[in-house]
């Protein structure tokens, strides 16, 4: 499971989605769809500027310059800013949480601040400074240091157990022991911003730590370590789920991090095995793995991307998921609103409500931002595009943005004529697709390669497997978004997570729109996995290609035309078991994460 990221994406609250709608008029800027998916915190902030009292600005001239003024506000940047107002522990990233450790036998005859510099560059979220036995003074002033480098990465820095070295250099938290100050009295002396972590080994300790309102856990010791030999007890990864398991049922959103012993070698399995289904680590605590390494940048970067990559074994985990998201559509029955092609419409419908969405079939754009406010998704299909139709999607296509609703693009044969890879880009430029969903020749064409497509069905593969998988991560890093290329073998990435998917079945290459309405799909899955794209694409592929499968094997089924209904019966029937907790069809899922 991906630890947390720094930016909250909660489902959009009504309230400031309109807000973004109004300011983004003002000021003009796309950022607007990162302000929506915010949360609360920014709305309040914005909240404060949308009623700044513009009207009583005499003379009016002097209105629109004030406006300016809050430009700033809306630039990219925003999420640290966001992230800087609300220290308090809830948007921090912990997912490589370096623990300072200046003895030789660890640190050398190194500086320590260099070294914490040099994990920095490599990508560290988090730093404690933790030195048990210099002299105050000396505590002061590298603290210092470091706080001064650690503000440029806008990341927090914590002391080990002193707080008096907190408070003396304003830093934005402390990590206590069991045998340190009580963390009431931590919250007393620095106050709710700060960030006050605890270490914890037992349950009793884990829970009377979230009782006491610590914002995050160090949980250990995971394996026995010589950076620290007077650990009391060793709790492994089952120990560890059993805390992770204790915290979940304390019902208070805290924060954690293992450590104790890890290391490259270990850190992803241990992160997988930890696990618990309520809740996983949101990442490691690590001293000798980087600040003993011979390169701490190169060390830091390594570990941080094997943090942020499920391990090969780690799928079973996040297949764990997709029911959930099945048995959302289901329940909330999202509007699915189409702008598809000519050839699929009734097609498309139909399969939107099998899998338990409400269709609306309508390309006219002025009708998007009523539709767009109603909690549902939007398919952009330009399988039959016109001058007309672009422009209907473009109008479509902002209102969703602005609404903060899911939307996917299914740039139907994109590499076929010129009209089509100018389409791309024009729908590229206008707004944001939570995915792409494409054949081979219809991702390269995203990509910007000119090869020659012939038609709106897919060729013949060019790309070998890893080609494929490598330019599914690429585009979808490009676009921060989610890419999926179909084919006899599904690849799927988020720019970091890369999957392949090896289900559905040849009959689907025999109708038509079997790739349309795979899209359909998908997008009703997004809006039930508003947070992790990825697993709503997976969910959707899963559903969609296993009820082939399931289809295709039928008695009934003589060919192409049986097998279209027998799909959307299946398409139906998968719905209707996962809905009744009946997950026999998942068995059937062939899902592997790709290492690039
Ligand atoms: N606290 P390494 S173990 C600082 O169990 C610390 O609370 C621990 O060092 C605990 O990553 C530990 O080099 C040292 O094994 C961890």
């Amino acid at each position: 499971m991906p630890p947390t990221s720094v930016m909250t994406s909660s489902p959009l609250p009504r309230k400031p989605t309109e807000l973004a709608t109004r300011i983004s008029r003002f000021v003009l800027t796309p950022s607007a769809i990162e302000f929506a998916s915010l949360g609360p915190r920014v709305f309040t902030v914005v909240r404060g500027i949308a009623q700044f009292p513009l009207q009583h600005i005499h003379p009016p001239s002097l209105r629109l310059p004030s406006i300016l003024l809050f430009i700033p506000f809306f630039t990219p940047d925003l999420t640290v800013r966001v992230e800087e107002m609300s220290r308090g522990g809830y948007n921090v990233d912990y997912s490589l949480y370096l623990v300072t450790d200046s003895t030789p036998a660890i640190l050398g005859d190194r500086d320590l601040v260099n070294v914490v510099e040099a994990s920095l560059r490599g990508g560290v979220t988090v730093v404690q400074y933790r030195d048990k036995t210099s002299s105050t003074e000396h505590l002061i002033s590298t603290a210092r240091q470091i706080h001064q480098v650690i503000q440029q990465y806008r990341i927090p820095l914590l002391i080990n157990d002193r707080l008096d070295v907190a408070l003396a250099v304003g830093c934005e938290g402390v990590h206590i022991g069991q045998d340190d100050l009580d963390l009431l009295t931590a919250r007393r002396l620095l106050g709710d911003d700060a960030i006050i972590g605890m270490t914890v080994s037992t349950i009793d300790e884990a829970q009377k730590a979230c009782a006491e309102g610590a914002n995050y856990l160090g949980i250990g010791t995971m394996f026995s370590t010589p950076t620290k030999v007077d650990t009391k007890t060793t709790i492994g990864t089952a120990g560890t789920r059993k805390v992770l398991e204790a915290i979940s049922d304390s019902g208070k959103d805290v924060r954690t991090v293992c450590i104790g012993g890890i290391n490259a070698t270990n850190i992803q399995r241990v992160l997988f095995q930890s696990s618990a289904p309520s809740k996983s680590l949101d990442g490691v605590a690590v001293v000798s793995a980087i600040v003993a390494a011979k390169d701490p940048e190169k060390a830091a970067g390594d570990l941080l991307k094997l943090v942020k990559n499920p391990p090969c074994f780690a799928t079973t985990q996040l297949l764990q998921s997709v029911p959930a998201i099945i048995k959302k559509v289901g329940a909330t029955v999202p509007l699915s609103h189409n702008m598809t092609n000519l050839v699929v419409q009734n097609f498309a419908a139909s399969v939107a409500l099998a899998v338990g969405g409400s269709p609306i079939m309508t390309n006219y754009g002025e009708e998007a931002q009523d539709i767009s406010e109603l909690g549902g998704s939007l398919v952009i299909n330009m399988g039959t595009v016109t001058p007309d139709g672009l422009q209907n999607y473009a109008q479509a296509l902002q209102a969703y943005n602005l609404a903060g609703g899911p939307v996917l693009l299914d740039p139907v044969g994109g590499g076929a004529t010129i009209v089509r890879r100018s389409a791309i880009k024009t729908l590229l430029s206008m707004g944001y697709f939570d995915v792409i969903k494409g054949n081979e020749g219809e991702i390269k064409a995203v990509f910007g390669s000119m090869e020659q497509q012939k038609g709106v069905d897919s060729g013949p593969s060019t790309l070998s497997d890893i080609e494929k998988a490598t330019l599914v991560r690429d585009v979808a890093a490009r676009e921060r978004n989610v890419v999926v290329m179909t084919g006899a073998r599904d690849f799927l990435s988020d720019g970091t997570r890369t999957f392949v998917i090896s289900n559905g079945h040849g009959l689907l290459g025999k109708i038509t729109g079997s790739g349309c309405v795979l899209g359909t799909t998908i997008s009703l899955m997004l809006t039930a996995s508003r947070d992790d794209k990825l697993l709503a694409a997976i969910a959707g592929l899963l559903h969609y290609e296993i009820a082939a499968e399931i289809a295709a094997t039928r008695k009934d089924v003589q060919g192409p035309g049986t097998f279209v209904a027998a799909l959307i019966d299946e398409l139906y029937n998968v719905q209707k078991a996962t809905t009744q907790g009946n997950l026999q069809w998942m068995s059937g899922a062939k899902v592997a994460a790709i290492e690039l």
